[in-house]
């Protein structure tokens, strides 16, 4: 197979032997963030797709996600830094009952690589936890993923108790995840939250929306 496609088919088989080798090679044409989006995020969709099916069952599933942590944590010396520090902090969790976090630490390491403190504090975050860090922190933003059904409307609960805390106007909100919508975030939940809520496509609409709090 040609080098992209043995890449991809690494992650869709959860086959870790050899890629190393294939990250070196593939980044003398494409840049680490061109790996990522281009060849290891499609291969997680075909994962996606083929679990959605039936085709796929968990376990190899959960293999894929190992092969895809890997080799992103293998690229991410390789990503572009930026020397500016300190230009704000985020506290990034994944909420209450889920456990997938490739996406949410994609944003830690795109945030981080581009000047933000993030306070990853990991998965299955009750919105109590996620208020302590960004009190604790005093975070300028909070960002919450979630990727199942079940976790947007855990979401919009945050949001409600965000709002019966009064926390509202000082923590702007960034949500991500693939069970989102912007149309969800953009009209369903702008109408529950007090304070900035916006939804982020993609860890670089992520980094977009950030600098936007920041401003
Ligand atoms: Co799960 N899973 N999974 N899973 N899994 C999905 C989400 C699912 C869509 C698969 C499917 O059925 N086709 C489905 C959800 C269906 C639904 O809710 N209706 C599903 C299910 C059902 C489940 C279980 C319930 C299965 C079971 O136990 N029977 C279970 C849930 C456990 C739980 O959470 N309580 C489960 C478990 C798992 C594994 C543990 C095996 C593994 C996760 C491993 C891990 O994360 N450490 C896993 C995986 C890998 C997936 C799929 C295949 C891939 C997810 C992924 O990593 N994608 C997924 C299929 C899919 O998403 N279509 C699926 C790559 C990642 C980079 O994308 O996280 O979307 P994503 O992040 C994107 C953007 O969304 C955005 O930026 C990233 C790209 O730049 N983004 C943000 C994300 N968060 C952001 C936050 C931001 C900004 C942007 O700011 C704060």
């Amino acid at each position: 197979l040609p080098l992209e496609e043995r890449l991809k088919r690494r992650i869709i088989d959860g086959e870790r032997t050899g890629l190393e080798e294939d990250l070196e090679a593939a980044l003398s044409g494409k840049s680490a963030l061109e790996i990522i989006n281009d060849i290891l995020l499609d291969g997680m969709k075909t994962v996606g797709e083929l679990f959605g099916s039936g085709q796929m069952q968990l376990p190899f599933v959960l293999q894929s996600a190992e092969v895809m942590k890997q080799a992103v944590a293998y690229l991410e010396p390789h990503i572009e830094k930026t020397d500016d520090g300190g230009k704000g902090r985020i506290v990034l969790a994944t909420v209450r009952g889920d456990v997938h976090d490739i996406g949410k630490n994609l944003v830690d390491i795109i945030l981080t690589n581009n000047g933000y403190e993030v306070v990853n504090i990991g998965i299955k975050q009750p919105i109590s936890a996620i208020l302590d860090a960004a009190e604790d922190s005093k975070a300028d933003a909070i960002g919450m993923s979630g990727l199942l059904v079940k976790s947007t409307v855990i979401m919009k609960e945050n949001l409600e108790e965000m709002n019966t805390r009064g926390v509202s106007d000082r923590f702007p909100v960034l949500l991500g995840g693939a069970a989102l919508t912007r149309a969800y975030v953009e009209d369903d939940l702008r109408a529950v939250y007090q304070g900035e809520v916006h939804y982020a496509r993609d860890a670089f609409e992520g980094l977009t929306l950030m600098e936007r709090v920041m401003t």
